[in-house]
């Protein structure tokens, strides 16, 4: 699903509001926009290396702890957490579940010192247009913090002894629907089989570098509903096109260089494999 800016999602609830006046004569009165916030972010010792409790809640604009979150088979569910260094050499994706007041309590292990944000992406069970919205925070974790430069674009990368290959060099637009045909191998050559995960057969989560600007889309299997991703009109969904081959969707709000992560789960291990794509 695409990032819907704070901003955006106050005009939401100011439109929502003022459609409930129903007095006349007419009148707008714009009181502090009351929007969705992070609430109750907590970390207790940050260090590198260790597995650690991060709690948090979301807190709806009432002001209470938003507890009822979108199921469903597909990707667009719950809460995802997502935490990426800021050199974008490093990721954390985790699909926490909720206790019932609404707290949230993962574990997550820094792999290093440095800058991480934190990307919450929340899929609430709300009637109405507004589907998913972001919050962010920073977490410093100390240390001599890394900060290694971008690699360049290269056409395939290895992980765990798996191959992740793409056919030919992309050439990527930002606001428009873009595809990448990637080739997934096992060590012994063989095509891999996805086995789904976080309700997607491949999670593709995009982070610009420097600016950390996020989206995210995924590729399901053809029965899963709820797996397009959104940006203003613009929709998109990756599919399988045969065993190992995925058609990894693009969809992105401004040219820069990204770093891409694709997310699969194949023979009982989730591998990443980062990609460092230029978008115009
Ligand atoms: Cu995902």
């Amino acid at each position: 699903m695409g990032a819907v800016r704070p901003a955006a999602i106050a005009v939401l609830l100011a439109v929502a509001l003022a459609g409930c006046s129903s007095s006349s004569p007419p009148q707008i009165s714009i009181g502090a926009a009351r929007t969705y916030r992070l609430a109750g972010f907590s970390l207790s010792r940050v260090a590198a290396g260790r597995p650690q409790r991060i709690m948090f809640r979301i807190e709806q604009p009432s002001g209470a702890s938003l507890t009822r979150y979108r199921t469903g088979p597909g990707p667009h569910t719950g809460v995802h957490l997502i935490i990426v260094r800021s050199d974008l050499g490093a990721i954390i994706h985790q699909h926490p579940k909720p206790h019932a007041g609404g707290e949230f309590s993962p574990v997550v292990t820094f792999p290093t010192p440095g800058r991480y944000r934190v990307v919450i992406d929340v899929y609430p069970q709300l009637s109405g247009p507004l589907r998913n919205f972001q919050l962010f925070r920073w977490i410093t974790v100390p240390g001599r913090a890394v900060h290694a430069p971008l690699p360049p674009f290269r056409p395939a990368v290895m992980v765990d002894g798996y191959r992740f290959a793409l056919s030919g060099r992309p050439k990527l637009h930002s606001v428009q629907a873009n595809f990448l045909t990637l080739h997934v191998t096992r060590p012994d050559g063989s095509a891999a089989t996805f086995t789904p995960w976080f309700g997607a057969l491949a999670h593709a989560i995009f982070f610009r570098s420097g600016s950390l600007d996020y989206f995210h889309t995924h590729v399901c299997s053809a029965r899963t509903s709820g797996c397009t991703s959104v940006l203003g009109a613009t929709r998109i969904t990756g599919t399988q096109t045969r065993p190992g081959q995925l058609r990894v969707g693009v969809l992105l709000p401004i040219g820069g260089t990204w770093r891409l992560f694709v997310q699969c789960k194949v023979d009982g291990h989730v591998l990443t494999a980062p990609f460092t794509l230029n978008v115009r």
